[in-house]
């Protein structure tokens, strides 16, 4: 079983049915799923690895701009972030058929979708954004 944190970006929940559709196309569910605009604590923790870079003001600003959809897919085949990141398409210069290039701007910073990139990263953002994901297996320990 493998499973992503996404997130749909400000401006971007339009088209929160199409990218549901090319996430399910691909055999994952969508078991968890959350509006909200996004707090400081938030931002941090998921940016963490871009606090110190120049374009963090900037994205920080965009990111908290107007409501995100946070959701976790899930699929039993191994390969789903891979799978997702894939169909999500390049930060830069994302090719045509992809999420990014069909529904996007041509922004990098207003880049339509947050995808994990590793299972690390995914159970790392899941945590932050669903932390009772993860309580029973803390209570059990
Ligand atoms: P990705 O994994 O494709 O979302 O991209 P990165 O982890 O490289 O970047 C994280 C976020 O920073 C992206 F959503 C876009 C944003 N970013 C900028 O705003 N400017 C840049 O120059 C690079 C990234």
């Amino acid at each position: 079983m493998e499973r992503s944190l996404l997130i749909i970006k400000p401006g971007f929940l339009k088209y929160e049915k199409q990218i549901k559709n090319r996430i399910k196309k691909l055999g994952a569910k969508i078991t968890h799923e959350k509006k909200m605009v996004l707090d400081d604590v938030l931002i941090t923790k998921h940016y963490a690895e871009h606090l110190q870079k120049d374009f963090f003001p900037e994205l920080k600003k965009y990111m908290q701009s107007g409501e995100v959809l946070v959701m976790c897919a899930e699929r039993e085949k191994d390969g789903l972030i891979a799978d997702i990141r894939q169909i999500v398409g390049a930060t830069k210069n994302p090719e045509k058929g992809t999420i990014r290039h069909d529904f996007g701007i041509g922004r990098i910073t207003e880049n339509v979708i947050h995808a994990s990139d590793s299972v690390m990263s995914a159970e790392r953002e899941l945590n932050i954004f669903f932390p009772e994901m993860f309580q029973n297996a803390e209570k059990t320990k």
